[in-house]
């Protein structure tokens, strides 16, 4: 399908979820959960920006949502600095799973283990008692990985049993693994029955038949296929195509449950236009009566709003722009009505610092920049005492003085009122109004 670009980023009455719906930053792979809290969470890759192919990818942040349509950044969950054990320049965090047993998540992502990158693939995981939060890495699992071996997969089925699933280079493997989650029990097989398998596994069940999407390798255009099982190790049933190219040359996706209706997270590159600066997005799956899927339609609508939207945080603060200090070309503007807002921020060199900003107890708060721009695509970077954010972006707001979005992203700050934001322009001019800061609770 084809996206009228100026048409999709101008809306902003948000009834529902919108496509591509994590707009800040770029991310790809979803895994999508709904654990014990009753929330569900989204794990992703983050293409970096500017995207050097998929190289420069090194770290995770996971997304949040009770209701489908507002999605909380919980920040960034692992980077390869992290990684003790992988590939000496970093880089290479592709898609990543994300499962749960006896009080502890396991996040489990692929990571080349050397400089030749695409020899040495292992598969890491990192442990929590939190979903999206305090992870270490506990290194490797032994007798996984190898060339073109990615895409880790975990599903934990009845009396909790666990499996993985991964691959890459036309072969799909899948196996058990151990009760500690670190290990596999028994070694891995082929999973056969596939019809042209190129990356990408998932794996969920439903009326106790077992189904396994995956990409497939039509060139530059990949499509997600299916096939089903009554094991989860199959051997497996082809069942056909049921999500058509999105635009981008690769394609990955997760199937969930969540309040009674099933979805397809997907990614696309519908704000970026480049295939390595891809985004996530939702639409609703169905299944016939035989348990076939449909073919999932790709909307810029999104999907509906499942209940109430989240209530305010009650430790957020504000902090005016126009009550920053500004420089390289960066200017006050008084507007016709009176308020005060900060405007040409339009090169990295022209940018406002924020002061004082108070960082609570300290750790993970959620920094919103609420600007105005007329670009289609313009973007911010930010830094936090120093620390460089990378770009965020700022999709058209519809006209230079029209402050009607935000762009955000979720960032560690020190205890008190002493952290520094320094937020520049780049790729196109905006105008800034306010910055709000929401720390995280849990
Ligand atoms: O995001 C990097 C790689 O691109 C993933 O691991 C593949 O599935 C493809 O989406």
């Amino acid at each position: 399908m084809t996206y009228n670009k100026q048409e999709l980023y101008v809306e902003t009455n948000q009834k529902t979820s919108l496509n591509p719906v994590i707009t800040s930053i770029y991310t790809a792979d979803p895994s999508a959960h709904v654990w014990k809290d009753g929330k569900i969470y989204i794990y992703a890759s983050h293409d970096m920006d500017p995207a050097r192919g998929c190289d420069l990818m090194d770290r995770y942040h996971v997304f949040s949502s009770q209701d489908m349509v507002n999605w909380l950044d919980e920040g960034e969950i692992l980077s390869s600095d992290d990684v003790s054990w992988g590939r000496p320049e970093g880089g290479f965090m592709w898609a990543p799973d994300c499962a749960y047993k006896n009080g502890t998540y396991y996040f489990y992502y692929p990571h080349p283990s050397g400089s030749n990158w695409n020899d040495s693939w292992k598969i890491g995981v990192a442990t929590s008692k939190k979903p999206a939060s305090d992870f270490k890495d506990q290194g490797y699992i032994p007798g996984l990985g190898g060339f073109a071996l990615i895409d880790p997969c975990v599903l934990v089925d009845e009396e909790d049993s666990a499996y993985m699933y991964y691959g890459g280079g036309s072969v799909c493997l899948g196996g058990e693994l151990s009760e500690d989650m670190l290990s596999l029990k028994n070694g891995m097989t082929e999973m056969e029955g596939l019809e042209d398998f190129h990356e990408a596994a998932w794996v969920f069940k439903r009326k106790n038949l077992y189904y396994l999407t995956y990409a497939d390798n039509l060139e530059d255009n990949n499509r997600m296929r299916y096939a089903t099982s009554e094991n989860p190790l199959g051997p497996w049933t082809y069942r056909g195509i049921f999500l058509e190219p999105t635009g981008c040359s690769t394609t990955h996706g997760s199937v969930v449950e969540f309040k009674g209706q099933w979805y397809l997270f997907y990614h696309n590159q519908a704000i970026s236009g480049e295939g390595n600066l891809r985004s996530v997005c939702i639409d609703y799956l169905e299944f016939n009566e035989d348990g076939t899927i449909k073919t999932v339609i790709q909307t810029k609508e999104g999907v509906s709003s499942l209940g109430a939207a989240p209530e305010a945080n009650p430790y957020l603060k504000t902090y005016p722009a126009a009550e920053g200090i500004v420089f390289g070309g960066a200017e006050i503007q008084t507007l016709a009505s009176g308020q005060q807002v900060v405007s040409h921020l339009q090169t990295e060199g022209s940018y406002v610092l924020i002061n004082n900003v108070d960082g609570g107890e300290g750790g993970r708060a959620s920094i919103e920049l609420q600007y105005a721009t007329r670009e289609r695509l313009a973007k911010v970077r930010l830094y936090v005492n120093d620390k460089d954010y990378s770009l965020l972006n700022a999709l058209s707001t519809g006209g230079s003085q029209e402050f009607s979005r935000n762009t955000n992203i979720t960032v560690n700050l020190l205890p008190g009122a002493i952290n520094t934001l320094k937020i520049s322009g780049g790729h196109g001019e905006i105008s800034l109004n306010q910055i709000t800061v929401s720390p995280l609770l849990g």
